[in-house]
């Protein structure tokens, strides 16, 4: 692929190898961009389907040259609406256009619910040769622990929580509570679950920003979606959407990814999928603009919530955290009010989902986690990791891409499924 300006190679590589990208890890891809010696693609050369460490460095050349040009995404903030005006839609901000979607239809949840265990077979799968092999053994011994420690770590449970139960597991043993393999394993499904607890993983109820601000009527809740690039922002944000329409609730999508066009397609696609409005900028606009563009929107519709998607990668680190910083403060200005800001992890990326949820921990206070791809890996033991390192609960779980394929999280039917 032959692209003529700096510009269209950094959307080239954006749409090229996103997924890559993520399977490195948010925290290496972001170094990668950060340095990279001089380019041995030549000039204007995107190649590949497989990107080598040279092409990463080119990707940072590329980032470096874009960077020199960065005006149009940082542009002063929108100012705020001066006390009594009307709430127009894009008259502060004008670089959102907002796209009517008159009288939308709510969709409607289609009506088999996904299970947990319908859907966790490769995980279940990876557990079952070890779990089998304990129980056959008709005795707890040394060849136990070794099976043991080795499917939680092979299943992304992660080493200090595997350590912990194995550890507790080991002294109730010794303490003679648990007498054979089959004890074992139900105290070991009852361990994961209790490391799973969290003290609160239910979702904002809706109407909390009006419930906590003086603002009374024209306040409206904002849900942030963060999260590294192909991890399921998009796609959660959508099947989020659909379940609030099928509840009766009006939402406006705001489009805040505007690093690449086909980003808000997609997003177009959710809205009428879903029944909600949308609010799209200008492609490399202004994401806090059309955030802000969305938030004045819900008000003069008296809609009950705006969603707002995020771009997952800037030029570097300090772009990506400076940028989510500024749309949590403008979606946070009256009447806009964010109450929860949801960070998406890929569940296939294991523990690299973690070294990502520390930049954006840093970013924004993040209210909860999306495990998304649970029905799609062996890893789901990443979320005992994700609550135990991250101190964060787990509040909705994706098993799938369709728009029903979302659930609140469940630790015992998690857990018993991979049983
Ligand atoms: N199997 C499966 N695929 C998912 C899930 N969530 C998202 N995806 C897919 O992951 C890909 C990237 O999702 P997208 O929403 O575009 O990610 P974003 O870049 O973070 O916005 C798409 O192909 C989605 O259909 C899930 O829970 N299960
Ligand atoms: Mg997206």
């Amino acid at each position: 692929m032959v692209v003529a300006a700096a510009h269209d190679v950094v959307v080239g590589l954006a749409v090229g190898i996103p997924v890559l990208v993520v399977a490195v890890g948010a925290g290496v891809a972001l170094r990668f961009r950060g340095r990279g010696p001089a380019s041995t693609v030549p000039p204007g050369e995107v190649a590949a389907d497989v990107p080598t460490g040279a092409e990463l460095a080119a990707g940072a050349e590329a980032t470096r040259v874009a960077e020199a040009e960065p005006a149009a995404r940082e542009g002063a903030e929108p100012a705020p609406s001066p006390a009594g005006a009307a709430p127009v839609p894009g008259a502060e901000a004008p670089a959102a256009e907002v796209l009517p979607e008159e009288a939308p239809e709510a969709a409607a949840l289609p009506e088999e619910a996904p299970t947990y265990r319908g859907r966790l077979g490769k995980a279940r799968g990876l557990l079952a040769g070890y779990l089998g092999a304990v129980r056959s053994r008709g005795k707890i011994d040394a060849t136990t622990w070794d099976d043991l420690e080795e499917a939680l770590i092979r299943a992304d449970v992660g080493v200090g929580a595997t350590d912990a139960i194995l550890d507790d597991l080991r002294a109730r043993v010794k303490a003679n509570e648990i007498a054979g393999p089959d004890a074992l394993l139900d105290a070991l499904r009852a361990d994961l679950a209790a490391a799973l607890d969290a003290p609160d993983r239910t979702l904002a109820p809706m109407g909390s920003a009006r419930a906590g601000s003086d603002d009374g009527d024209r306040s409206v809740d904002v849900w942030l979606f963060v999260g590294v690039n192909g991890v399921g922002k998009t796609t959660t944000l959508g099947k989020v959407a659909t379940r609030l329409t099928a509840g009766g609730a009006s939402v406006v999508l705001a489009a805040g990814d505007t690093f690449r066009a086909a980003a808000g397609e997609q997003l177009a696609l959710w809205a009428s999928r879903s029944g909600s409005e949308i609010v799209r900028g200008a492609e490399g606009g202004d994401p806090s603009s059309v955030v802000y563009d969305a938030v004045q929107r819900a008000a003069a519709r008296q809609a009950d919530i705006v969603l707002a998607d995020t771009a997952g990668r800037l030029h570097n680190k300090a772009n990506l955290i400076e940028e989510l910083k500024k749309i949590r403060r403008v979606s946070d200005r009256a009447p806009g009010r964010v109450t929860e800001v949801l960070l998406v992890i890929d569940a296939t990326t294991g523990q690299n989902g973690l070294a990502q949820a520390a930049v954006f921990t840093e970013a924004v206070d993040v209210t909860g986690v999306v495990l998304t791809k649970l029905d799609g890996t062996a890893k789901g033991g990443i979320v005992v990791a994700i609550q135990r390192e991250l101190g964060l609960p787990v509040k909705l779980v994706g098993l799938g891409e369709g728009p029903g394929d979302l659930v609140d999280f469940d630790p015992v039917s998690f857990v018993d499924a991979l049983f």
